[in-house]
């Protein structure tokens, strides 16, 4: 019988098929529109009534086999697909050092996250928390909370980004972390607090518009000035393993009273005078102090019983200093030629 024939036609066609596409193709040849099949029932309008009942089922038979054949073989097909994509995409992820180093690329830290990650260490070793905080801040938490009136110069349009409703802005410091901080503890507690800040300021060797700050933080009933130097020399000491000058000078700010500027001797030129100084020979790094009671206050905390430090520690200065870069801009250069010299934490 012509069909018998053509199924077995089909079937050592079916030997060499190997993908999806293939199949389906296959499949039209035989039993689609312009196929065999659609031939033969096309002829049957001539043939006796016996003729045609025969024709069809012996045509039905046909077909319903190639279609069990196709939804078999087209389970296998798929399965097969998908097996080789997987393997073609497979990551090894025991991939060792030794790999990497024989040609293939590995990522670094960034020189301000490498110092962050080890300040963050020092602090807790200390038995500091780690705070976080957002971005986009209020003008509450950024100024007022920390006893910032409206006529501080801090808030001058030129230092801050505002945002068009005049109500939020990026926030300039990370003190706003001492704010939601106080808030959500009971005293004792220390805390330090990383991240990024914004200022709209003109650029040079040592300043830039998007910079990174630590802030800290310790607050309890016999907090002194003396508890202050402990930490801020045993950080300075642990991060620069080595002794480096430091000179304490009374500083400003509205959230401190006392406040201090806690500077180090210039590392790039020893004291002698570079850009990244200024001339004068020394970096102003550390800004801190005693918390103001306005402070305290705002954060729901009795100043009449408690008291505490506070400091607002400048990253990209302290890299700049450690590493013996000479311009701040480098930092934010995405230059990968600079990146790739640092490592590891
Ligand atoms: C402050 O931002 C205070 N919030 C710090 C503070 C916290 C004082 C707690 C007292 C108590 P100041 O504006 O000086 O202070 O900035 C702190 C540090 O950030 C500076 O010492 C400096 O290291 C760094 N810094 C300031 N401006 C820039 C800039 N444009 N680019 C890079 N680093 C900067």
């Amino acid at each position: 019988m012509q069909l018998e024939s053509l199924l077995s036609e089909f079937n050592k066609e079916l030997g060499t098929v190997t993908k999806v596409a293939d199949l389906l193709n296959l499949k039209a040849k035989y039993i689609g529109k312009q196929g065999p099949l659609a031939d033969l029932m096309k002829n049957i309008k001539d043939a006796s009534p016996e003729e045609k009942k025969r024709i069809g089922s012996v045509a039905n038979e046909f077909k319903t086999s190639i279609e069990a054949i196709v939804s078999k073989k087209m389970l296998e097909l798929e399965i097969s697909e998908i097996n080789a994509s997987l393997e073609k995409d497979k990551t090894d992820i025991s991939l060792t050092d030794s790999v990497l180093e024989k040609g293939l690329q590995a990522g670094g830290h960034h020189p301000v996250s490498i110092i962050q990650q080890e300040i963050e260490d020092i602090f807790i070793s200390m038995g500091f928390e780690v705070l976080d905080g957002p971005h986009i801040e209020d003008e509450y938490h950024n100024f007022e909370a920390l006893n910032i009136p409206a006529t501080h110069p801090a808030r001058d349009m030129q230092d801050t980004f505002w945002f068009a409703d005049k109500k939020h802005l990026l926030r300039t410091h990370t003190s706003t972390i001492q704010v939601r901080g106080m808030k959500e503890r009971k005293p004792p507690f220390r805390f330090v607090g990383p991240g990024k800040v914004f200022r709209c300021e003109r650029t040079d060797a040592s300043h830039e518009m998007v910079f990174h700050q630590l802030e800290g933080m310790m607050v309890g009933e016999d907090v002194s000035v003396g508890n202050l130097i402990y930490f801020m020399k045993t950080l300075l000491a642990e991060i620069f393993k080595r002794s480096v000058e430091v000179r304490l000078r009374p500083g400003f700010f509205p959230f401190v009273e006392p406040g201090f500027e806690l500077d180090i001797q210039c590392l790039i030129c020893g004291g002698k005078g570079c850009s990244v100084c200024k001339q004068v020979g020394w970096v102003e790094l550390l800004p801190c102090g005693m918390v103001h009671p306005n402070v305290l206050k705002s954060g729901g905390i009795d100043p009449e019983k408690y008291n505490g430090f506070a400091f607002g520690l400048g990253l990209d200065r302290l890299v700049m200093m450690r590493y013996g870069i000479d311009d701040i801009r480098h930092l934010h250069s995405g230059d990968l030629r600079f990146n790739s010299q640092f490592k590891s934490y």
